[in-house]
């Protein structure tokens, strides 16, 4: 459309007071009118039923305009916020693609239907997808950064590669590239808003923090959540950062704002922070009236604060657009509003069929043969397999990230503690952590401090900059130290990392892995170093969980998870990491193991044991009693992956049975096991003798004393006693 300018001032040529053309005054006011234009056309679309959800960007216009116009879409990056309309639309995202979001339309590009509107996405614009869970996407923002950087600094990691997930993702980056990062004020009460400043500062990235400081987080007023009523002070001591606290309700200060913040992170001089004071004229959402808690009085002087109508009358001041130019205008952002809600509401909506897609990565299949590689030993290798002979489970991980390292350049590894040593100059005359169990012992050595580094202590920070990394095409490899300490972190694995693909209908994907030592029987572990809890994972779709049961799986499983395009969380039973049993001969560099693939490790006739991870000697022991004194001969599954799982390997072992247990470690009730005995019941009840026996944990945390840990966990004799229960039922 072309722009109407008042004939007092020449468009291109004449300054404004504020240093812009005329027409560039013209062009801000028109993307915030048609932002605001599109929430109200939204309001009527819900209030006439025929979109289900509206939250607006009203009132955050000046300071989003501002920060899209002083960067680059699809060069920079963006992590917006769901009251980002104004930003999102000044970075190209159409009205029309708007509205699609809002009916969920099939051709919705952010989603396909299966996000709220105002979920931003957009492949071609840098827009990652983002979620309902408010700061989760800071984290990500960093990540970002970090593999913005990387890649810079090594352009040969993007080269495709066959035969893992590089070949189906480009990679694209810049040298001055800046990630933009929003969020309300009343969210960075999160612990994670204080993570990812913690990052971004102590590595200097170049990602500029938005605070959208509308003085509100719904009902609750911003001293409530912020101490002293404004966020600004309270990080002013970050290092690093530059820092701006302005008048968010002007969009040339915005902009300014924005340009020197750019300016900054482009220099690289590390990141910035925009803290932006805006208004919410509308309430937090259609859902919610700001009457119920908020005064006239107050609501009266946000009012007078309104960005649209503040610009509206300075376009009229200045001389560079009359009232009949703003009303025409008006008219024909409300006639476009109008056009591209029609245009959505005609639009075909998703098939009922198409709901599975984009769960797990189409394009790389982690249970097929290509993963079936024979073990070749006598291979030359590096860190801790050097030695020939068995080998135990800590040596040949370590060997598969070192093997994997050397061969994908596009692997990071941190986590706590998983440096040989941060501060290099002590490397020349120390032997290195590498892990608290040594998981990750020479990686940094070999590898650099560019590629193995230690992370803060804490946990989301760890899974949220993985979930940025990966969706820039690398391959984070991640520890959490402890599986009783994952939780901090579960908000990441199960609202971002495992929904990535799905939430964004297949555009955006973060394959990252994530090893998490886990598990009990080490005497003294006690509560918090004892603990199981995978079915609340392979709870998650999304999300494949594997749990080797010796060295030589935990090799080849952890190398098919690291090429892999799925996220895949590692665990890595502690008890087992160092047991003489599952020992192993490095099995070379070359060696997977598919997905889905259980491994009977005993076979039997008269009754299947279905089991996983630290049960599985102990259900081997059991098993020889039972032959031994009672001639009965159990055949014993291990199911290596929990998700996918190998039901075959199940049913066909329960067909020639009649008879089965399902042991694990974790807690009985609600564990990994009822899920597989009511398919059994479900499925195979007809070959059944016998009901399905289950074998797990009492319903308690584990105790530190070991003769509590003794009773609480599963033993063999626990084992043997449903064996003998079983064959006599
Ligand atoms: C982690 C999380 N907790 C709670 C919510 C529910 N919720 C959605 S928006 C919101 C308030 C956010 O306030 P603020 O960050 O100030 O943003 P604003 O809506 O004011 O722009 C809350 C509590 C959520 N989406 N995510
Ligand atoms: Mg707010």
């Amino acid at each position: 459309m072309e722009l109407a300018v008042s004939s007092r001032r020449a468009p291109e040529t004449d300054a404004t007071p504020e240093g812009l053309s005329p027409r560039q005054m013209v062009e801000i006011y028109r993307l915030m009118a048609l932002s605001r234009g599109l929430d109200d056309r939204e309001i009527t679309l819900k209030q006439q039923q025929k979109i289900y959800f509206q939250v607006s960007g009203a009132g955050h216009e000046a300071l989003q305009v501002g920060a899209a116009l002083a960067l680059r879409p699809g060069y920079d990056w963006f992590f917006p916020y769901y009251r980002d309309r104004a930003l999102c639309l000044a970075l190209g995202v159409t009205p029309e693609e708007m509205m699609l979001q809002a009916v969920g339309a099939a051709t919705d590009p952010a989603s396909g239907g299966r996000q709220m509107p105002t979920h931003w996405s957009s492949l071609p614009l840098h827009i990652v997808s983002t979620s309902s869970s408010t700061t989760t996407q800071l984290l990500h923002a960093v990540g970002c950064a970090e593999a913005g950087r990387y890649f810079s600094r090594h352009p040969e990691a993007a080269a495709k590669a066959d035969g893992d997930y590089r070949a189906f993702r480009d990679v694209a980056f810049h040298g001055d590239e800046v990630v933009l990062a929003c969020v309300g004020e009343g969210a960075t009460s999160q612990g994670e808003f204080w993570e990812a400043l913690n990052t971004a500062s102590n590595r200097r990235l170049p990602v500029i923090f938005c605070v959208e400081d509308n003085g509100y987080a719904i009902s609750v007023p911003v001293e409530v959540n912020t101490p002293g009523g404004n966020i600004s002070p309270l990080v002013a001591n970050f290092p690093n950062f530059h820092f701006a606290e302005i008048d968010g309700t002007d969009p040339v200060v915005s902009l300014r704002a924005f340009q020197a913040a750019a300016e900054h992170c482009r220099a690289g001089l590390g990141p910035a922070f925009v803290h932006g004071h805006c208004v919410r004229p509308y309430s937090h959402s259609l859902s919610d009236d700001e009457r119920l808690y908020r005064s006239a009085a107050e609501r009266a002087a946000d009012a007078l604060r309104d960005p649209v109508s503040k610009m509206q009358m300075r376009l009229v001041r200045e001389g560079i657009m009359t009232t009949e130019q703003i009303e025409e205008l008006e008219q024909s952002l409300d006639r476009e509003a109008a056009q591209a809600a029609a245009r959505a509401l005609e639009a075909p909506l998703p098939e009922i069929v198409s709901i599975p897609e984009h769960v797990y990565s189409e394009h790389l299949d982690p249970t097929s043969s290509a993963f079936s590689t024979e073990p070749a030993p006598g291979a030359a290798n590096g860190g801790k397999a050097k030695a020939a002979g068995p080998r135990t489970m800590v040596d040949l991980i370590n060997a598969c990230l070192h093997d994997e390292m050397r061969r994908d350049p596009r692997i990071v590894v941190y986590g706590e503690d998983v440096a040989d040593a941060s501060r290099e100059e002590a490397l020349r005359e120390v032997k290195g952590k590498g892990g608290v169990f040594k998981l990750t012992a020479g990686l940094q050595t070999e590898f650099g401090s560019e590629r193995v580094f230690n992370s803060p202590l804490a946990e989301a920070n760890i899974v949220g900059r993985a979930v940025g990394y990966a969706v820039r095409g690398m391959k984070p490899v991640v520890e959490i130290q402890f599986f009783d300490y994952i939780w901090p972190a579960v908000h990441q694995i199960h609202n971002e990392l495992a929904l990535m693909r799905w939430r964004s209908n297949g555009a955006w994907a973060a394959p990252a892995v994530i090893r998490v030592p886990i598990g009990g029987y080490i005497s003294g572990g006690a509560i918090y170093h004892s603990q199981s809890g995978e079915s609340f994972f392979t709870h998650v779709p999304g999300l494949r969980v594997v749990f080797p049961s010796n060295a030589l799986d935990a090799n080849g499983l952890l190398r098919t998870a690291i090429r892999c395009d799925d996220p895949v969380l590692f665990l890595e039973h502690k008890r087992l990491y160092r047991e003489s049993y599952g020992r192993a001969p490095y099995p070379g560099p070359e060696f997977a193991i598919p997905f889905g693939r259980a491994k009977i490790v005993r076979p039997g006739a008269h009754m299947t044991l279905v089991t996983y991870g630290a049960i599985v000697p102990r259900a081997l022991q059991a098993a020889e009693q039972a032959r031994r004194h009672h001639g009965i001969d159990v055949e014993i599954i291990d199911l290596r992956t929990l998700n996918p799982y190998d039901w075959e390997a199940i049913a066909n072992s329960v067909r020639k049975t009649s008879r089965v247990i399902v042991a694990h470690e974790d807690m009985l009730s609600w564990g990994y096991g009822a899920e597989i005995a009511a398919r059994i019941a479900d499925e195979l009840f007809e070959d059944l003798d016998a009901p399905v026996k289950r074998i797990g944990a009492m319903d308690t945390f584990v105790a530190y004393q070991p003769k509590l840990e003794d009773a609480i966990l599963p033993q063999p004799a626990t084992i043997l006693k449903a064996i003998e229960e079983l064959k006599a039922y």
